[in-house]
């Protein structure tokens, strides 16, 4: 499968693992609270076929309450540290501070993960720009603590494709270039089961802006709704999303349980290339 130029030294697909270093994450929150579980969990991730590392140290989950600059810095950075030596990946910083941002890529992390799309800081945009790194913008309703509040659309995708093509314009304006640009519709921000299900469906249409799609909708509530079941048990729910997802277009999908999802992708990926390639002799035939 084709995807847009991009400064992300991967090949794509590939799956993100997730290595949150928070005591309140909604899935696995207090795992991985200290820094040697945290780097031991990464290890793992990456050993399991990871490409990137996703480092978060403040939950967004639905409710969460905002932690102090000074205390995510304190959660991520002796992670990133470590994981950039010893993990054969690249480091995402999950944040939405400038600062600690600013920290982790002086730390060796090459990708910026900002759930606000660059407005949760007025600086985020200018150190995105200077320091040329990808950075994924991703659409969320509100903000975390209030998000599900019943959420309201009219035309969820068209709205969240429109606010992405609106917020990549204000990262181009701001000094962003576009092949640093990943896109994201934010599964579970601010969204109904209905809202992320028709977001899932319709993702060709966000993968259509012409920048590489990141999705996360691992272990997510909309997922223990349709299943019934813990965030623990919503792995074999999360491959489903997964794998129509890279079917719609994604190329990074953003994973706590690694293994399944680089298993399930290389099948798929497999299949589409294969249809792919029989489509262009089609074409070429005489
Ligand atoms: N979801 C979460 C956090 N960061 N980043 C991107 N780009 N896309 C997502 O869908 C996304 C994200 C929430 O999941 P998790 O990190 O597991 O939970 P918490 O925020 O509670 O730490």
């Amino acid at each position: 499968m084709r995807f847009p130029a991009t400064d992300l030294a991967v090949d794509l697909p590939c799956v993100m693992g997730i290595v949150n270093v928070t005591p309140d994450s909604f899935s696995d929150g207090g795992l991985h609270a200290d820094a040697d579980s945290a780097v031991a969990h990464g290890l793992l991730l990456a050993s399991e076929g990871a490409a990137i590392l996703d480092i978060g140290g403040e939950s967004t989950r639905p409710g969460s309450e905002p932690v102090s600059v000074a205390d995510e810095l304190a959660r991520v950075l002796p992670v990133i540290e470590r994981l950039v030596i010893g993990a054969p990946t690249l480091i995402s910083v999950d944040t939405t501070k400038a600062a600690v941002a600013r920290a982790a890529l002086a730390a060796g992390a090459t990708i910026v993960n900002d759930v606000t799309a660059l407005r949760g800081d007025p600086a985020m945009a200018a150190l995105v720009a200077e320091h040329g790194c990808p950075v994924c913008l991703m659409h969320m309703l509100g903000e975390p603590r209030t998000m599900q509040d019943d959420p309201r659309y009219d035309d969820v995708v068209g709205e969240v494709v429109a606010f992405l093509e609106q917020r990549m314009a204000a990262a181009l304006a701001a000094g962003v270039r576009e092949e640093q640009i990943l896109l994201d519709p934010g599964i579970g921000f601010g969204k109904t089961l209905e809202h992320n299900l028709l977001l899932l469906a319709h993702l060709d249409r966000i993968a259509a802006l012409g920048r590489p799609v990141v999705l996360g909708a691992s272990r997510k509530r909309f997922i223990g709704a349709l299943l019934g079941a813990q965030p623990q048990q919503r792995e074999v729910g999360t491959v489903a999303t997964t794998v129509l997802g890279l079917a719609r277009g994604a190329a990074v999908v953003r994973v706590h349980d690694v293994r399944p999802n680089v298993e399930a992708l290389r099948v798929a990926q497999a299949i589409i290339e294969a249809g792919e390639a029989d489509r262009a002799r089609e074409r070429g035939a005489p």
